[in-house]
Protein backbone atom coordinates (compact mmCIF):
# COMPACT_ATOMS: atom_id res chain seq x y z
CA UNK A 1 0.00 0.00 0.00
CA UNK A 2 1.40 3.72 -0.88
CA UNK A 3 1.64 5.53 2.13
CA UNK A 4 -0.75 8.45 2.40
CA UNK A 5 -0.62 12.09 4.19
CA UNK A 6 -3.55 12.28 6.46
CA UNK A 7 -5.31 15.85 5.81
CA UNK A 8 -6.34 18.39 3.42
CA UNK A 9 -5.40 18.65 -0.06
CA UNK A 10 -3.41 21.77 -1.30
CA UNK A 11 -3.88 22.20 -4.96
CA UNK A 12 -1.99 25.31 -4.66
CA UNK A 13 1.20 24.06 -2.86
CA UNK A 14 4.39 25.25 -4.67
CA UNK A 15 5.82 22.71 -6.27
CA UNK A 16 8.94 21.68 -9.69
CA UNK A 17 9.75 18.10 -10.63
CA UNK A 18 12.93 16.86 -9.34
CA UNK A 19 16.42 18.45 -10.38
CA UNK A 20 18.64 16.86 -8.37
CA UNK A 21 20.18 12.97 -8.45
CA UNK A 22 22.07 12.99 -5.85
CA UNK A 23 20.18 10.37 -3.63
CA UNK A 24 18.64 12.62 -1.26
CA UNK A 25 15.07 12.28 -0.89
CA UNK A 26 14.21 16.55 -1.13
CA UNK A 27 15.36 18.66 -4.23
CA UNK A 28 15.57 22.65 -3.93
CA UNK A 29 13.66 25.12 -5.86
CA UNK A 30 15.66 26.61 -8.90
CA UNK A 31 14.50 29.60 -7.62
CA UNK A 32 15.96 29.54 -4.74
CA UNK A 33 16.71 31.67 -2.05
CA UNK A 34 13.06 32.87 -2.92
CA UNK A 35 13.49 35.35 -0.02
CA UNK A 36 17.21 36.92 -0.35
CA UNK A 37 19.08 39.63 1.61
CA UNK A 38 17.52 43.03 3.28
CA UNK A 39 14.00 41.76 1.81
CA UNK A 40 12.44 44.92 3.50
CA UNK A 41 13.12 47.98 4.89
CA UNK A 42 14.71 47.85 7.87
CA UNK A 43 15.38 43.77 8.05
CA UNK A 44 18.76 42.47 7.13
CA UNK A 45 17.96 38.90 6.33
CA UNK A 46 14.96 36.70 6.73
CA UNK A 47 15.77 32.83 7.19
CA UNK A 48 14.13 30.46 9.61
CA UNK A 49 10.46 31.05 9.52
CA UNK A 50 7.06 29.15 8.80
CA UNK A 51 4.69 29.42 6.19
CA UNK A 52 0.93 27.66 6.93
CA UNK A 53 -2.06 27.69 3.98
CA UNK A 54 -4.55 30.63 4.79
CA UNK A 55 -7.06 31.70 3.18
CA UNK A 56 -6.80 30.96 -0.84
CA UNK A 57 -2.98 31.54 -0.55
CA UNK A 58 -0.17 31.32 2.23
CA UNK A 59 0.94 33.04 5.76
CA UNK A 60 4.72 33.08 6.97
CA UNK A 61 5.75 34.24 10.44
CA UNK A 62 9.33 35.10 9.54
CA UNK A 63 12.23 35.20 11.84
CA UNK A 64 13.58 38.52 10.46
CA UNK A 65 17.19 40.01 11.97
CA UNK A 66 17.21 44.29 12.39
CA UNK A 67 19.95 46.18 10.57
CA UNK A 68 21.06 45.82 14.19
CA UNK A 69 21.34 42.42 14.43
CA UNK A 70 18.47 42.12 16.64
CA UNK A 71 15.32 39.28 16.21
CA UNK A 72 12.17 39.49 15.60
CA UNK A 73 9.57 38.24 14.51
CA UNK A 74 7.47 39.08 10.89
CA UNK A 75 4.44 38.81 9.18
CA UNK A 76 3.63 38.36 5.58
CA UNK A 77 1.10 37.27 3.36
CA UNK A 78 1.75 34.83 -0.22
CA UNK A 79 -0.56 33.80 -3.46
CA UNK A 80 1.76 31.79 -4.89
CA UNK A 81 4.26 30.29 -1.92
CA UNK A 82 6.82 31.84 -3.23
CA UNK A 83 6.84 35.54 -3.43
CA UNK A 84 5.78 37.35 -0.09
CA UNK A 85 4.43 41.03 0.70
CA UNK A 86 6.04 41.42 3.92
CA UNK A 87 4.83 43.63 6.90
CA UNK A 88 7.66 46.02 7.58
CA UNK A 89 7.10 46.58 11.50
CA UNK A 90 7.45 43.66 13.63
CA UNK A 91 4.52 41.53 14.97
CA UNK A 92 3.10 42.67 17.94
CA UNK A 93 1.20 40.80 20.50
CA UNK A 94 -1.15 41.19 23.47
CA UNK A 95 -1.71 39.40 26.66
CA UNK A 96 -4.94 37.53 27.45
CA UNK A 97 -6.06 40.62 29.22
CA UNK A 98 -5.27 42.79 26.43
CA UNK A 99 -2.00 44.56 27.65
CA UNK A 100 0.70 44.41 24.89
CA UNK A 101 3.26 41.92 25.28
CA UNK A 102 6.57 43.27 25.10
CA UNK A 103 8.71 40.59 23.29
CA UNK A 104 12.37 40.81 24.50
CA UNK A 105 13.44 39.03 21.07
CA UNK A 106 11.89 36.58 18.65
CA UNK A 107 13.34 33.68 16.22
CA UNK A 108 12.80 30.18 14.44
CA UNK A 109 8.88 30.16 14.68
CA UNK A 110 6.83 27.77 13.83
CA UNK A 111 3.30 27.86 13.08
CA UNK A 112 0.90 24.94 13.78
CA UNK A 113 -3.07 25.01 12.33
CA UNK A 114 -5.63 22.76 15.10
CA UNK A 115 -9.29 24.10 13.82
CA UNK A 116 -9.49 27.59 12.48
CA UNK A 117 -6.63 28.85 15.23
CA UNK A 118 -2.93 29.07 14.52
CA UNK A 119 -0.49 28.20 17.21
CA UNK A 120 2.69 30.10 16.90
CA UNK A 121 5.83 28.61 18.67
CA UNK A 122 9.43 30.80 18.92
CA UNK A 123 12.23 30.96 20.70
CA UNK A 124 11.35 33.88 23.25
CA UNK A 125 13.21 35.61 25.72
CA UNK A 126 11.70 35.09 29.42
CA UNK A 127 13.79 38.02 31.20
CA UNK A 128 16.07 37.52 28.87
CA UNK A 129 16.82 33.89 28.80
CA UNK A 130 15.58 31.49 26.13
CA UNK A 131 12.22 29.50 26.08
CA UNK A 132 9.68 28.75 23.76
CA UNK A 133 6.90 31.20 23.29
CA UNK A 134 2.81 30.26 22.13
CA UNK A 135 0.43 32.47 21.08
CA UNK A 136 -2.50 32.30 18.89
CA UNK A 137 -4.23 33.87 15.89
CA UNK A 138 -6.83 33.91 13.93
CA UNK A 139 -6.10 36.46 10.82
CA UNK A 140 -2.29 36.80 11.13
CA UNK A 141 -3.02 40.39 12.65
CA UNK A 142 -4.02 39.78 15.91
CA UNK A 143 -1.43 37.34 18.03
CA UNK A 144 -2.39 36.46 21.73
CA UNK A 145 0.24 35.52 23.59
CA UNK A 146 -0.65 32.39 25.68
CA UNK A 147 2.76 31.80 27.64
CA UNK A 148 5.77 30.06 28.20
CA UNK A 149 4.67 26.16 28.42
CA UNK A 150 8.48 25.26 29.33
CA UNK A 151 10.94 27.37 31.70
CA UNK A 152 14.23 28.49 30.47
CA UNK A 153 16.13 27.39 28.79
CA UNK A 154 14.97 25.61 25.65
CA UNK A 155 14.32 26.23 21.88
CA UNK A 156 13.00 24.51 18.92
CA UNK A 157 9.17 24.52 20.34
CA UNK A 158 6.98 22.54 18.11
CA UNK A 159 3.38 21.68 18.71
CA UNK A 160 1.55 18.33 16.99
CA UNK A 161 -1.41 19.77 14.57
CA UNK A 162 -4.24 17.98 16.68
CA UNK A 163 -4.72 16.76 19.91
CA UNK A 164 -3.42 13.01 20.46
CA UNK A 165 -5.30 10.97 23.07
CA UNK A 166 -6.95 13.87 24.53
CA UNK A 167 -3.70 15.78 24.74
CA UNK A 168 -2.05 18.64 22.81
CA UNK A 169 1.77 17.13 22.31
CA UNK A 170 4.87 19.50 22.06
CA UNK A 171 8.19 18.75 21.08
CA UNK A 172 11.36 21.32 22.76
CA UNK A 173 14.88 20.89 23.26
CA UNK A 174 16.55 21.61 26.60
CA UNK A 175 19.41 24.25 26.12
CA UNK A 176 21.72 26.65 27.94
CA UNK A 177 22.22 30.52 27.51
CA UNK A 178 24.44 30.22 24.36
CA UNK A 179 25.39 27.89 21.43
CA UNK A 180 24.21 25.10 23.03
CA UNK A 181 27.26 22.06 22.53
CA UNK A 182 24.33 19.66 23.31
CA UNK A 183 20.79 18.56 23.09
CA UNK A 184 17.92 15.70 23.15
CA UNK A 185 14.30 16.38 21.59
CA UNK A 186 11.74 15.90 24.76
CA UNK A 187 7.87 15.40 24.76
CA UNK A 188 5.26 17.40 26.76
CA UNK A 189 1.47 17.01 27.26
CA UNK A 190 -1.39 19.21 28.42
CA UNK A 191 -4.85 19.21 27.77
CA UNK A 192 -5.63 23.08 28.43
CA UNK A 193 -2.20 24.66 26.73
CA UNK A 194 -1.36 26.16 29.70
CA UNK A 195 -0.23 23.41 31.66
CA UNK A 196 2.27 20.79 30.86
CA UNK A 197 3.70 17.81 31.94
CA UNK A 198 4.53 13.99 31.60
CA UNK A 199 7.95 15.40 30.20
CA UNK A 200 9.67 12.55 28.49
CA UNK A 201 12.62 12.17 26.32
CA UNK A 202 11.86 11.28 22.17
CA UNK A 203 14.99 11.02 20.78
CA UNK A 204 19.03 12.23 21.28
CA UNK A 205 21.91 12.43 18.37
CA UNK A 206 22.70 9.23 16.79
CA UNK A 207 24.52 9.34 13.38
CA UNK A 208 27.72 11.55 13.00
CA UNK A 209 26.08 13.93 10.73
CA UNK A 210 24.03 15.05 14.28
CA UNK A 211 26.37 13.92 16.83
CA UNK A 212 26.21 17.40 18.61
CA UNK A 213 23.02 18.05 18.84
CA UNK A 214 19.21 17.52 17.29
CA UNK A 215 15.89 19.51 17.40
CA UNK A 216 12.74 19.44 15.90
CA UNK A 217 11.95 20.93 12.71
CA UNK A 218 8.48 21.29 10.66
CA UNK A 219 5.03 20.59 12.84
CA UNK A 220 4.82 16.71 12.46
CA UNK A 221 2.90 15.69 9.46
CA UNK A 222 0.30 12.95 10.26
CA UNK A 223 0.57 9.83 7.56
CA UNK A 224 -0.83 6.40 7.66
CA UNK A 225 2.99 4.97 8.62
CA UNK A 226 2.88 7.55 11.33
CA UNK A 227 3.69 10.93 12.02
CA UNK A 228 6.72 12.51 9.98
CA UNK A 229 9.23 14.16 12.25
CA UNK A 230 12.21 16.14 9.91
CA UNK A 231 13.91 17.15 12.56
CA UNK A 232 17.79 19.59 12.20
CA UNK A 233 20.88 17.63 13.55
CA UNK A 234 24.21 19.07 14.20
CA UNK A 235 27.70 18.25 13.57
CA UNK A 236 31.01 20.19 14.67
CA UNK A 237 33.96 20.14 12.81
CA UNK A 238 37.31 22.08 12.94
CA UNK A 239 35.56 25.01 11.56
CA UNK A 240 32.38 25.05 12.98
CA UNK A 241 28.51 23.47 13.57
CA UNK A 242 26.86 22.14 10.16
CA UNK A 243 23.32 21.84 10.48
CA UNK A 244 21.67 19.38 8.09
CA UNK A 245 18.44 17.57 8.27
CA UNK A 246 16.63 13.73 9.42
CA UNK A 247 13.78 12.27 9.32
CA UNK A 248 11.79 9.95 11.77
CA UNK A 249 8.32 8.16 11.88
CA UNK A 250 6.85 8.19 15.00
CA UNK A 251 3.36 5.74 15.77
CA UNK A 252 0.32 7.96 15.49
CA UNK A 253 -1.23 7.24 18.47
CA UNK A 254 1.92 7.04 20.93
CA UNK A 255 4.39 9.52 19.22
CA UNK A 256 7.06 8.69 22.48
CA UNK A 257 7.49 6.17 20.38
CA UNK A 258 10.03 6.08 17.17
CA UNK A 259 9.21 3.33 14.72
CA UNK A 260 12.17 4.15 12.37
CA UNK A 261 14.43 6.80 12.40
CA UNK A 262 16.87 7.69 8.95
CA UNK A 263 20.43 7.02 9.54
CA UNK A 264 21.31 9.44 6.54
CA UNK A 265 20.69 13.09 6.53
CA UNK A 266 17.61 14.17 4.27
CA UNK A 267 19.40 17.20 3.22
CA UNK A 268 22.57 19.44 3.90
CA UNK A 269 24.36 22.05 3.46
CA UNK A 270 25.86 21.77 -0.37
CA UNK A 271 24.29 25.11 -2.60
CA UNK A 272 26.44 28.16 -2.08
CA UNK A 273 23.71 30.06 -0.40
CA UNK A 274 23.81 27.46 2.50
CA UNK A 275 27.24 27.00 2.56
CA UNK A 276 28.25 30.84 3.10
CA UNK A 277 26.37 33.40 4.69
CA UNK A 278 26.01 35.34 8.45
CA UNK A 279 26.58 31.53 9.82
CA UNK A 280 28.18 29.07 7.27
CA UNK A 281 26.62 25.36 6.55
CA UNK A 282 23.24 25.88 7.68
CA UNK A 283 19.78 24.56 6.38
CA UNK A 284 17.28 24.86 9.00
CA UNK A 285 13.86 23.38 8.33
CA UNK A 286 10.91 25.60 9.85
CA UNK A 287 7.95 24.25 8.44
CA UNK A 288 6.19 22.36 5.03
CA UNK A 289 3.13 22.47 2.81
CA UNK A 290 1.76 19.06 1.54
CA UNK A 291 -1.28 17.89 -0.64
CA UNK A 292 -2.81 14.98 0.28
CA UNK A 293 -3.99 14.16 -3.09
CA UNK A 294 -0.98 13.93 -4.49
CA UNK A 295 1.52 13.54 -1.50
CA UNK A 296 3.52 16.23 -2.83
CA UNK A 297 5.52 17.74 0.07
CA UNK A 298 6.95 21.50 -0.03
CA UNK A 299 9.93 22.29 2.53
CA UNK A 300 10.68 25.92 4.05
CA UNK A 301 14.12 26.09 4.97
CA UNK A 302 16.56 28.62 6.35
CA UNK A 303 19.91 29.00 4.67
CA UNK A 304 23.37 30.05 6.44
CA UNK A 305 21.07 32.25 8.64
CA UNK A 306 21.07 34.74 5.82
CA UNK A 307 18.23 33.96 3.08
CA UNK A 308 15.31 31.84 2.26
CA UNK A 309 14.44 28.38 0.62
CA UNK A 310 12.63 25.92 -0.71
CA UNK A 311 12.73 22.07 -1.66
CA UNK A 312 10.26 19.44 -2.45
CA UNK A 313 9.69 15.77 -2.30
CA UNK A 314 6.72 13.30 -2.43
CA UNK A 315 5.74 10.78 1.03
CA UNK A 316 6.50 7.84 -0.92
CA UNK A 317 10.21 8.71 -1.77
CA UNK A 318 10.73 10.50 2.29
CA UNK A 319 9.08 6.98 3.92
CA UNK A 320 11.05 4.90 1.84
CA UNK A 321 14.31 6.51 2.07
CA UNK A 322 13.41 6.42 6.21
CA UNK A 323 12.77 3.15 6.37
CA UNK A 324 15.17 2.13 3.66
CA UNK A 325 19.02 4.26 5.10
C1 LIG B 1 20.74 27.91 16.41
C2 LIG B 1 19.64 28.92 16.23
C3 LIG B 1 19.25 28.99 14.77
C4 LIG B 1 20.44 29.13 13.86
C5 LIG B 1 21.51 28.13 14.20
C6 LIG B 1 22.77 28.35 13.39
O1 LIG B 1 21.22 27.91 17.74
O2 LIG B 1 20.08 30.19 16.65
O3 LIG B 1 18.43 30.12 14.61
O4 LIG B 1 20.05 28.93 12.52
O5 LIG B 1 21.82 28.22 15.57
O6 LIG B 1 23.33 29.59 13.68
Amino acid sequence: MEPKLIGAPLPNIPFEERTEQNGLPFWRSAKNPIIYRNPVKGVARIYNSAVVPFGDGFAAVFRGDTLNGWPLLYVGFSKNGYTFDICERPICMEQEDGKPYAMEYGYDPRVVQVGDTYYVLWCDGLQGQPTIGLAETKDFKKFIFRGHPVLPYSRNGVLFPRKIGGEYVLLTRPSDQGHTPYGDIYLSYSKDLTYWGKHKLLMQPKSSWERLKIGAGPAPIETSEGWLLLYHGVTQTCSGYVYSMGGALLDRDDPSKVLHRSENYLLTPEKEYECVGFVPNVVFPCSTLTDSVTGRIALYYGCADTVFSLAFSTLDQIINYIIGS
